[in-house]
């Protein structure tokens, strides 16, 4: 087998060299190329992908630089069923993931990947978590036998020379190997081993199982670093909040997917608030560390978007529409018959000629949706017309208040300040979002999400919140912690507050808030305000409709309290005894039974 460049030219890691031979051997490529992350290696390999079919070109004129993948119709999302947390221990994965014995993965995964690259080529994919020089920043080398893989992530991280430049000869590398294994679903295993470092995927080409460095590293590998290390690795957008005197706050929110995350990174400031900005620093993941001053810093550790397509428009982000205009992946879009892309959602309407995310000829009637509403685009974050120019710095930013926040038709009021720490913690371990059936008009099923990291935690998720606790302890500085949501319903079944931009009006409440210049009334769930504690300059609602949002509902805050602590029961022993005993606190107060009934 070849390799481009020879080894020894490329590293002076001598763990990295062998790990790379130790792959070969097992997967037998006929071909190793080691990405340098060069413009003209991008070229090289956008011409060998849309040779082999892997890319379409879209439109140049329109869409420079930018080119379409349709994936295997079988491999369009995250699969949370076939993810293992491989500790040592089922413990150590605690009551929320999967686990598979490390030993046992490595044998049925190793048995998969037996010979597997044999006719294929295997890309080398040295990248780089966080700003280049920065004390947050963490190498990660990906194997994959997927083109599209190495062409995107060249786009999420920064790839090539620069991370074998930080590496220099350590041997202290997250070990990512990948393989499509022909996208057969049954051969589809997405395999965390925290205390190896070390990534193996199998069985998909789906960003979030395929691109290592995001979910699978920056995420619940992360986590359990964090831990060890005394940081967190959370699944928070970040972004700067500029008042019109020029000064500037950020914050990071944590929210399940599907909640206008990636809205709120990019938020664009209601008209009649005049003379406010909102910066990007990062659309999906934090690490977070204490800074020298006491207080909590962050930093988007990836380099680009792994965005949703459908919904996403001019209207409702124009931000994000202007940040695919250019060097952007589609996957699973629409296209149309001049070579552009198209979506549900898009608020333009469907062209004809429209070919589906499958390549077929789209109809209206055929009532079908043309892009998979799933579809993603990749695209660098320097393209976001609101990049915080804090983005990149090795610092990170310095961060004022921590949102959670999750969809929710009924209970949880637009926003709501915790007492302290403790009790901000356990708003995020308790926070949840409502399964579609709410969308069907009825109460929804809701699934508890803490800190928006079920599906991402790398260990046991009691230890996690401990994590959280323990922090506490040197942060001299806290920032404040919030909660939100911007779903509500009223009885008719409309949205109580009308999101996007207006969003803006409680975030400014939050900065006000911190400055001690916003009232708030105390109540047994925490720090609410009236109506009349917001800017509602401009807004087209009436303070007792904006009161309404804001209410807290006893009857509805018992149901609560019962769910939360169902969820706590399942937690079971390493749940802490500060979040226990806020949890009664809160049912106290509320006049409610706190007992937990007993899991299984
Ligand atoms: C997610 C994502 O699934 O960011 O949360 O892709
Ligand atoms: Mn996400």
């Amino acid at each position: 087998m070849t390799s481009y460049p020879a080894a020894d030219s490329i590293t002076q890691s001598r763990a990295l060299k062998d790990w790379v031979d130790e792959c070969a051997r097992l997967t037998n490529p006929d071909r190793i190329v080691w990405c340098n992350g060069s413009e003209d290696e991008r070229r090289r390999l956008t011409a060998e992908a849309i040779e082999a079919g892997v890319l379409i070109p879209l439109n140049q004129e329109k869409r420079p630089g930018c080119y379409l993948h349709r994936s295997n119709p079988n491999d369009v999302a995250r699969t949370e069923e076939v993810t293992f947390i491989c500790s040592p221990t089922r413990a150590q994965a605690g009551p929320t993931n999967n686990w598979m014995a490390p030993g046992e993965a490595y044998q049925k995964l190793g048995a998969l990947l037996k010979g597997s690259m044999k006719g294929r080529t295997m890309y080398v994919i040295p990248y780089v978590m966080g700003p280049l020089g920065s004390r947050f920043a963490k190498v990660g080398v990906e194997i994959s036998d997927s083109i599209y893989v190495a062409l995107s992530m060249r786009i999420m991280t920064r790839m090539g020379a620069a991370a074998l430049e930080m590496l220099g000869a350590s041997d202290d590398f997250n070990r990512g190997l990948h393989c499509t294994l022909g996208l057969d679903p049954q051969k589809r295993f997405i395999c965390h081993f925290p205390q190896d470092n070390t990534i193996w995927s199998v069985g998909s080409g789906y960003g979030g199982n395929a691109l290592l460095s995001k979910k699978c590293f920056a995420l619940r590998i992360a986590s359990w670093l964090g831990r060890q290390e005394g940081w967190l690795a959370e699944h928070m957008l970040i972004l700067g909040l500029q008042n019109p005197a020029g000064e500037t706050r950020y914050i990071a929110a944590a929210f399940p997917s599907a909640c206008g995350k990636t809205n709120l990174a990019m938020l664009m400031p209601p008209a009649a608030l005049k003379g406010w900005k909102v910066f990007t620093v990062g659309d999906d993941i934090a690490w977070i560390r204490v800074g020298p001053d006491g207080g909590l810093w962050a930093t988007n550790p990836e380099f680009g978007y792994f965005g949703v397509a459908p919904g996403t428009s001019m209207k409702s982000n124009p931000n994000a529409m202007r940040s695919v205009e250019r060097d952007a992946l589609f996957t699973n879009v629409a296209m149309t018959a001049d070579g552009d892309i198209w979506w549900e959602g898009m608020d333009v309407p469907a062209p004809a000629g429209l070919i589906d995310w499958r390549g077929r000829p789209w109809s209206a009637a055929s009532g079908e949706k043309a892009a998979h509403p799933n579809s993603r685009f990749t695209t660098p974050m320097a393209n976001n017309p609101v990049l915080s120019p804090h983005a990149e710095d090795p610092q990170g930013v310095p961060i004022s208040a921590i949102i959670f926040g999750g969809r929710r038709a009924t209970t949880m009021p637009l926003v709501l300040e915790s007492r302290d720490w403790t009790h901000g913690v356990y708003m995020g371990a308790t926070m949840g979002s409502e399964t579609t059936a709410a969308a069907a008009g009825q109460v929804g099923v809701v699934r508890r999400d803490p800190m928006a990291m079920l599906p991402f935690c790398g260990y046991n998720v009691g230890d996690y919140l401990g994590h959280w606790l323990e922090m506490r302890k040197h942060i001299a500085k806290p920032p404040r912690i919030f909660m939100v949501n911007w779903f509500r319903k009223d009885a008719a079944g409309q949205f109580m507050w009308p999101g996007y931009g207006e969003n803006l009006r409680v975030l400014k409440w939050m900065i006000d808030r911190i400055h001690g210049d916003a009232g708030a009334r105390d109540t047994p769930v925490g720090r609410v305000p009236n109506a009349a504690d917001l800017d509602l300059t401009g807004l087209a609602m009436s303070a007792a409709q904006v009161d309404q949002a804001l209410a807290i509902d006893a009857g509805e805050w018992k149901n609560e309290m019962a769910s939360a602590g169902e969820f706590f029961a399942r937690i079971g022993d390493t749940l802490p005894a500060a979040l226990k005993a806020t949890h009664g606190e809160i049912a106290a107060a509320l006049g409610v039974d706190a007992t937990h009934r007993q899991a299984g």
